[in-house]
């Protein structure tokens, strides 16, 4: 039986990819900083599927320490994340900045440092989520833009430095999921949330979940290095142009 470890398993694409990682037949590695949340699941996917490791993945010592049961993971779905405000940069909070910077750039690269010589032994897989955000900029973007930018790049890096190694590497980059991303984004603003998704209909959890087992479950031989998905409700716009007078 493989084993994947998913960060931010207590909510959204995470709490679907323990869902369908569980239907594949894999063990799953959940973690996240909500316990109850944790705990329903093994509850619900079976405690010899779901394996809770409770810990911000900022704190690298909890981390490890959570970790250290599970040392043969084959697959790292790099999925805690989140973006915090809406304001123009000039507007913007400094430190929801670097709670960005922190949580989505330098947790995500500690833990893939951490776990590369297992998967490297184990020629694993890293699915890394990053987003549209990576490419489109939009105002309020900002550093969530930013940080998805990176994780794109970074996966892109990982490929080339791991040639030969057979560890695959893919960055998934979707537009509008319905989850907690938004009430996160808004400090739990359920109208903001709301008026988002009405009507438009997003993407889900599972939508992203599938696409994540499905490039983790391909054959060897093959990899996606960059997969981009949108709701077909969602498209683009043209520049912005500001005028004189
Ligand atoms: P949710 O808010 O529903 O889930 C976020 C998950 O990340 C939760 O399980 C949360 O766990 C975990 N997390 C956040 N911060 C930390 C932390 N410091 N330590 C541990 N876990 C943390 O959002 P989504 O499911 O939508 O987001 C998942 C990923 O997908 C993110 O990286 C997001 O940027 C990306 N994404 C989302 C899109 C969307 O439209 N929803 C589109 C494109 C990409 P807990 O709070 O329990 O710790
Ligand atoms: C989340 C998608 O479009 O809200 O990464 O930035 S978007």
């Amino acid at each position: 039986m493989k084993t994947v470890l998913v960060t931010g398993a207590t909510s959204g694409i995470g709490e679907a990819c323990a869902r369908a990682f569980a239907a594949a037949g894999w063990r799953i590695v959940g973690t996240g900083r909500r316990a109850d949340r944790l705990a329903a699941l093994a509850d619900e996917l079976g405690a010899d599927v779901f394996h809770p490791a409770v810990f911000d993945v900022r704190d690298e010592a909890a981390r490890d320490a959570a970790l250290a049961a599970f040392p043969q993971i084959d697959c790292l779905v790099n999925n805690a994340g989140l973006a915090l405000g809406t304001e123009p940069a000039q507007r913007a909070s400094l430190d929801a900045w670097k709670t960005m910077i922190d949580t989505n750039v330098t947790a995500l690269v500690s833990l893939t440092h951490a776990l590369l010589p297992g998967l490297i032994a184990r020629k694993g897989a890293i699915v890394n989520l990053s987003s549209v955000a990576a490419t489109y900029p939009y105002t309020g973007g900002n550093v969530y833009g930013g940080t998805k930018a990176f994780v794109h790049q970074f996966s892109l890096g990982l490929r080339s430095d791991l040639a030969g190694t057979g560890v695959r590497v893919t960055s998934i980059e979707p537009g509008m999921v319905e989850t907690e991303f938004t009430l996160v984004r808004t400090q739990g603003n359920q109208q903001a949330s709301d008026a988002l998704y009405g009507g438009a209909n997003p993407m889900t959890g599972e939508d992203i979940a599938q696409t994540v087992l499905w490039v983790a479950s391909l054959p060897a031989h093959l990899n996606i290095n960059t997969l981009e998905l949108m709701p077909v409700s969602q498209s683009f716009a043209g520049f912005q142009v500001s005028r004189e007078g």
